[in-house]
């Protein structure tokens, strides 16, 4: 009961001042308005394994001690994205959260949603779903945990500079989902609304699956540490109640 909050793609990392902060002051409002929480994944900017929450520099222990806080009022719920799908039980456990199944069927005032972060509909991207195939499978995800800390922080720095030079040289088509794949889902979890996140395209979309009128909604992706004067820091939210769904854009502070 009462409105359900959901958010992804906030990419919180060592150099995100202004989208950390933003991101606090949210996590304060969900925990005073809403009933429940879900980050359906790329809450971190890359998150290479639980055991760093230990050993947590200090501005992933603000943010991490931020999400315990909300935790401690309303059930909090992680999701794995593409790039902190090594999070993990003990992560969630030592927040006080739970983590979320990949692809999860949820009911939220009386509408029932598949809900996921959204990278495995994009089957167009060939050359990303192979390399999801890589990091996803236990043999490569225990070798990678059995490496240093350092080790583990220069890997993950490299995958996202090769992804950032990668993405330079895609159409935004092949990094948008891919239509029959999002179709095939609908079918396969017999359901008529889709949420997710990753594409960065936020809104709603309106389509027609066997006749039957289906919507996918995205959620918005945060940047609040623009460079460029010109260009307004970006974030959002999803908040769903007994009214529907609705996207809340982030008011600058
Ligand atoms: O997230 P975004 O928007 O940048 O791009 C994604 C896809 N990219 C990824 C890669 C992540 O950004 C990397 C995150 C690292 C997490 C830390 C854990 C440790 C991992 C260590 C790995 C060795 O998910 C991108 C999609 C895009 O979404 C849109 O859907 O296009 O896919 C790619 O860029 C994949 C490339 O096309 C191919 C693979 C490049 C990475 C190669 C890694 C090599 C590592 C170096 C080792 C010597
Ligand atoms: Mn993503």
């Amino acid at each position: 009961n009462g409105p359900v909050w959901l958010a992804s793609d906030v990419h919180l990392g060592q150099h995100t001042t202004g989208t950390s902060e933003a991101f606090r002051d949210f996590l304060k409002l969900a925990s005073k308005e809403a009933s429940a929480l879900l980050l359906p994944g790329d809450i971190f900017d890359a998150w290479i394994g639980d055991d760093v929450a230990v050993v947590a520099p200090p501005w992933l222990a603000l943010d991490l001690m931020a999400i315990k806080a909300c935790a401690a009022k309303i059930p909090v719920w992680l999701g794995r994205g593409n790039r902190d799908f090594l999070m993990g039980e003990a992560l969630t456990a030592g927040l006080g959260a739970n983590l979320l199944p990949e692809q999860v069927l949820v009911t939220i005032a009386g509408r029932t949603m598949l809900l996921s972060h959204g990278d495995e509909y994009c089957t167009d991207d060939v050359a990303y779903q192979q390399f999801r195939a890589m990091v996803r499978n236990p043999a490569w995800q225990s070798g990678f945990l059995a490496k240093s800390i350092p080790e583990r922080l220069t890997l993950a720095a490299q995958a996202r500079g090769e992804s950032m030079v990668a993405n330079q040289t895609k159409s935004s088509e092949i990094m948008d989902v891919n239509a029959d794949t999002v179709a095939a889902a609908i079918r396969a979890h017999n359901v008529s609304l889709i949420v997710h996140g990753h594409t960065h395209r936020p809104g709603r979309n309106v389509l027609t699956v066997d006749g039957n009128r289906c919507e996918r909604w995205v959620l918005p992706d945060w940047d609040c540490d623009l460079s460029d004067e010109n260009r307004k820091p970006r974030g959002g939210w999803m908040v769903i109640d007994e009214d529907g769904l609705s996207l809340f854009d982030l008011t600058p502070r």
